[in-house]
C-alpha cells in the first residue's frame, strides 16, 4: 500500500541524488540532472514494493506469467511511476520549491521506443495491468540500443534518423551482469549441438509498478555481448580494427529495432534477434524454476509463456531442446510439456506479415531446432491426420509452428478471432477446434486517461470518485449525469482545455495558428495502405474543393491532424506521407479556406505525442479496409477520452460501436464480407471512380500536379495504383466516407448533442481496459490469479 509521500522528504532525496549519484551541485545542474535526480528519488520508492512482490511470489510457489515480446513500446516512465506511487503532487511541490516546473522536467525524458506500433504498445499496457492486478509476471524482450527511428520531413518526404535513447543514462533499469546466458548459432549437430558462434545475453531489469504501488513485476531486457570482450592477439599484431570485430558482431544483435520486415537484407540478423531473446528468456525461466526445486515434469504448473506474435515462435523447439538436450526429458514428453506452457497471440491477417524463414537460412542458423521442428511436424501430421505442414515450399512457417506448439491461440478482437478461424488458420482450426479463442485488446487507463488527461481525470474524480482508475467499468456511473448540462459543460470544458494545450504545442513547434474551436480530426497510427490515410487525404481535398466552390457556405471549421511513421522500405506509404504534406502546404496557404480547413502532420509521432493528441481529439479516424485491422488500440484510447469515431466495421471498432451505441458512432464502408465479394468484381475501382465525380475531380487534380507544381508527375504512380490495383478499396468506400464526414460536420455544430455523445463514449468505454483483457488471459489461457491481498 502507498504511504503518503511528503514533498520535503522527496526534495531532500532529489538533492541527495543530485549530489551523491550525479556529482552535481544545484548551481550547475541541468534539466537532465534534475530529471535524473527526481527519477532516482522515486525509483528508491519502487524497490520495496518490488521486493515484496518477489517475496510473495516465491512464497506462493504458484505460476508465473512470462510475456515474450520483440517489442515493448513504453514511452516515458517518470510520470507513470509518480502517478502509481501517488507521488505526483509531492513531486510537483518538491520541484517547485527548487524553482523547477514538474511538467517541463517530466517532458524532458526521452521515449523508450522499443516497438513499432500497436503490438509493442499492447505489450507495455499488459505489463502495466499485470502489475496493477498483482499477477506475478515477467516481460522479456530486447534492450535495443536504438529504438524506433526518428522521423524527419525534408520537403515533405520522410527521412529516418537513428534514435538514441541510451545516449543518456536510463534511470529506470538495473543492470544484472551476473545474469547472463550463452546463445549459440550455426554449427553442427553430432549427437549434441555444437554451435559455431556464441554470444552472451546480459539482463537489464526494469521494475514495472502497478496502481497504488501494490505490486511490481519485472521487465527483463537482454543485451548482446561477446564471449570475449576484446581480441588482444589481433591488437598486439597491430590489427586494431580486427581486434574489435568479434565484439561488434555480437553487439549487432541488440543494436537496433527492426522498423519492418519488408527488406531482404538483414533477415538473418532478425532471425538471430528472435532466437537470441527467446533462448535467453527460456534459459532464465528454466533456471528459476529449477532453483525452486520443482520436478521438471511439473513445469507447466509453474510457467505460462505467452508469445506476442510469431516473433518468439522459436520458443517451441527451444523449450523442447532445453528439456531434451539439457534436462534429459524424453522427446515426446518434452513436446507435451512445452505445449502445456506455451500460448500464442496472433495480431495480423495479412498473409505477408506471417513470418516464414527460408529453409536454407534456418538450417544454417539453427540446425538443432530444424531437427526438432521435423519431429514436431511429424507428430502433428501422424496424430491428427492434418495435412498442414510447418515446413513447406522451402520455408519454415512460424505461424503454423506457433499454432501447433501452443495450447491456446488467440486473436485480439471478436471479428479478428473469427477471421483467424476462417482464413489464416482455417485448416488448423478444423484439426484443433477448441484452440483458437478471443481476447479483445485493451489499454491501460493509468496512462491513457489518468495521466494524459488531467482536466477530464479531475472532472471524473469529482463526479464518481477515483475507483475507476483500476476498475474502469465504474465509468458507467457517469451516465447518471448525462442529462445534467452542468456536467456536459464541464466535460466539454475539459476537452477545450486539452485542445488549447495542443494549440500551444503546435504554436511552439511551428508557425501554424490553430483555432481551438475547430473540430480536431485525428488519424495517428503507422502509415499503411490498409489503414487508408490515403482515403483521408483524398476526402480532405474533396472537402476543400467544396468549400472553394461555395466559400460563403456554412462550413464547420476542421483541423485535420495526421501522425505516423512509414516503414523505411515501404515505398507507397512514403509517397502517401509526401502527398499529405504537399496537400497541407497548398490548403494551409489558401486564403479562401483559411478559417475552415487546415492540415497538419507533426513529424515523429510517438507515445508521448499520442498523449497530447488523443485527449484533444474530437474525431477519431478508424477507417481501415474491413477485415484488415486486427483490433486497433488507438481507437479505444480516443473513445475513452471522449472523441467520436468515424470508422468501418473492422477490428475492435465493432465492439466499440456495440458498447458506446450505434447512435454515438459514425459508421461507413463495406463490411469484411462485402470487401471479399467486391474484389471479385471486374474493374471495381475504375467503376467506383467513374461513379464518383467528386473522386474523379480529386484524382485529376493530383495527377495534374496541383499539389506538386514543380513536379507534376510525382503522384502518377499513386493515382494509377487506385485505378489498377486498389486492393484496399479506397475508391469503393470513398463516397460513403465523404458523406459520413458531412454528417459529422452537422453533428459537431449541435454542441449540446455532441457533448452528450462524447461523454457517452467515455462513460461506456470502461470495458476496453487492459485490466479486463489481462483477466481474460489469466482465466482462459494461463490459469493464474492475483496475489494481491485486497485488505
Ligand atoms: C497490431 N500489429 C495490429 N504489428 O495491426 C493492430 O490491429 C492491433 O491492435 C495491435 O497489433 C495489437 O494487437 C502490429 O502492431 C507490428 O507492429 C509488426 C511488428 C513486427 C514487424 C511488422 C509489424
Amino acid at each position: 500500500m502507498t504511504k503518503t509521500i511528503a514533498s520535503e522528504d522527496l526534495q531532500f532525496n532529489i538533492l541527495r541524488h543530485l549530489k551523491k549519484s550525479l556529482g552535481k551541485d544545484t548551481a550547475n545542474a541541468t534539466l537532465y540532472d534534475w530529471r535524473t535526480s527526481l527519477s532516482l528519488a522515486l525509483r528508491d520508492l519502487v524497490v520495496d514494493p518490488w521486493f515484496q512482490s518477489t517475496r510473495k511470489t516465491y512464497e506462493a510457489a504458484g505460476k508465473r506469467v512470462y510475456y515474450l515480446s520483440m517489442e515493448f513500446l513504453i514511452g516515458r516512465l517518470l510520470e507513470d511511476v509518480a502517478v502509481n506511487l501517488g507521488a505526483e503532487s509531492a513531486s510537483r511541490a518538491a520541484l517547485e520549491s527548487l524553482g523547477l516546473d514538474y511538467d517541463e522536467v517530466v517532458h524532458d525524458e526521452p521515449d523508450a521506443a522499443l516497438g513499432n506500433g500497436g503490438l509493442g504498445r499492447l505489450a507495455a499496457c499488459f505489463l502495466d495491468s499485470l502489475s496493477t492486478l498483482g499477477i506475478p509476471a515477467y516481460g522479456y524482450g530486447i534492450r535495443y540500443e536504438h529504438g524506433l527511428f526518428e522521423q524527419h520531413f525534408e520537403n515533405g518526404r520522410q527521412i529516418e534518423v537513428a534514435e538514441g535513447w541510451l545516449s543518456q543514462r536510463h534511470t529506470w533499469e538495473f543492470e544484472r551482469p551476473e545474469v547472463n546466458y550463452p546463445v549459440g548459432f550455426g554449427g553442427h549437430v553430432n549427437g549434441t549441438w555444437e554451435p559455431a558462434e556464441t554470444v552472451i545475453a546480459n539482463a537489464y531489469d526494469t521494475p514495472i509498478l502497478g496502481w497504488k504501488a501494490r505490486w511490481a513485476n519485472t521487465l527483463r531486457l537482454w543485451s548482446a555481448k561477446p564471449t570475449v570482450l576484446f581480441d588482444l592477439g589481433s591488437f598486439n599484431r597491430g590489427d586494431l580494427v580486427g581486434a574489435v570485430v568479434p565484439e561488434a558482431l555480437a553487439r549487432a544483435i541488440s543494436r537496433v529495432l527492426y522498423p519492418d520486415d519488408t527488406t531482404e537484407a538483414g533477415k538473418e540478423l532478425r532471425l538471430k534477434q528472435e532466437y537470441f531473446f527467446t533462448s535467453a528468456s527460456l534459459q532464465d525461466i528454466v533456471r528459476r524454476f529449477k532453483s525452486e526445486g520443482f520436478d521438471i515434469e511439473t513445469l507447466a504448473d509453474h510457467v505460462a509463456i505467452q508469445l506476442n506474435d510469431t516473433h518468439p515462435a522459436i520458443a517451441g523447439p527451444e523449450l523442447v531442446r532445453l528439456l531434451v538436450d539439457e534436462n534429459g526429458v524424453d522427446m515426446k514428453r518434452a513436446v507435451e510439456i512445452a505445449k502445456a506452457c506455451l500460448a500464442y497471440t496472433n495480431h495480423t491477417l495479412l498473409p505477408e506479415a506471417l513470418e516464414r524463414w527460408d529453409l536454407g537460412l534456418f538450417a544454417r542458423t539453427l540446425p538443432r531446432h530444424l531437427q526438432i521442428i521435423e519431429v514436431i511436424e511429424e507428430e502433428h501430421l501422424a496424430t491428427t491426420g492434418s495435412h498442414v505442414r510447418i515446413i513447406e515450399d522451402h520455408a519454415v512457417k512460424m505461424g503454423e509452428l506457433a499454432f501447433v506448439m501452443a495450447h491456446r491461440v488467440n486473436g485480439v478482437s471478436a471479428l479478428h478471432s473469427e477471421l483467424v478461424k476462417k482464413t489464416v488458420f482455417h485448416d488448423l482450426n478444423q484439426t484443433y477446434p477448441d484452440r483458437i479463442i478471443n481476447q479483445t485488446n485493451g489499454v491501460t487507463p493509468r496512462r491513457w486517461l489518468y495521466s494524459c488527461n488531467p482536466p477530464l481525470r479531475t472532472l471524473i474524480n469529482k463526479t464518481i470518485g477515483e475507483g475507476w482508475v483500476d476498475d474502469l467499468e465504474q465509468l458507467n456511473r457517469l451516465e447518471a449525469h448525462i442529462a445534467d448540462t452542468g456536467f456536459l459543460d464541464a466535460f466539454m470544458a475539459a476537452k477545450r482545455a486539452n485542445k488549447e494545450r495542443l494549440a500551444s504545442w503546435f504554436a511552439e513547434k511551428s508557425d501554424l495558428q490553430i483555432d481551438p474551436s475547430a473540430m480536431f480530426d485525428v488519424q495517428i497510427k503507422r502509415i499503411h495502405e490498409y489503414k487508408r490515410q490515403f482515403m483521408n487525404i483524398l476526402e480532405t481535398i474533396a472537402h476543400w474543393n467544396e468549400i472553394r466552390d461555395n466559400p460563403n457556405g456554412e462550413w464547420t471549421p476542421r483541423l485535420k491532424i495526421f501522425g505516423g511513421k512509414a516503414a523505411p522500405g515501404y515505398v507507397v506509404a512514403k509517397e502517401i506521407i509526401h502527398l499529405i504534406n504537399d496537400v497541407a502546404k497548398v490548403i494551409n496557404a489558401d486564403p479562401v479556406t483559411q478559417d475552415k480547413l487546415k492540415v497538419v502532420y507533426p513529424p515523429n509521432y510517438n507515445v508521448s505525442m499520442a498523449e497530447i493528441l488523443i485527449p484533444a481529439a474530437d474525431l477519431s479516424e478508424q477507417i481501415s479496409t474491413a477485415g484488415k485491422e486486427a483490433s486497433g488500440t488507438g481507437n479505444m484510447k480516443f473513445a475513452l477520452n471522449g472523441a467520436l469515431t468515424i470508422g468501418t466495421l473492422d477490428g475492435a471498432n465493432v465492439e466499440i460501436r456495440e458498447r458506446v451505441g450505434a447512435e454515438n458512432f459514425f459508421l461507413f464502408g463495406l463490411t469484411a464480407e462485402e470487401v471479399v465479394e467486391r474484389r471479385n468484381q471486374h474493374d471495381y475501382s475504375r467503376a467506383a471512380i467513374a461513379a464518383s465525380p467528386r473522386l474523379t475531380r480529386v484524382l485529376n487534380q493530383i495527377a495534374d500536379g496541383l499539389f506538386s507544381p514543380g513536379d507534376p508527375g510525382r503522384y502518377h504512380g499513386l493515382v494509377r495504383l487506385l485505378h489498377e490495383h486498389d486492393y484496399f478499396l479506397v475508391t469503393c468506400d470513398f463516397d460513403g466516407y465523404f458523406d459520413t464526414q458531412r454528417q459529422v460536420d452537422a453533428a459537431f455544430v449541435d454542441h449540446a448533442h455532441w457533448a452528450r455523445m462524447a461523454a457517452l463514449n467515455t462513460a461506456r468505454s470502461g470495458w476496453f481496459s487492459s485490466d479486463r483483457t489481462i483477466r481474460g488471459y489469466a482465466q482462459d489461457i494461463w490459469n493464474t490469479s492475483s496475489l494481491l491481498d485486497r485488505s
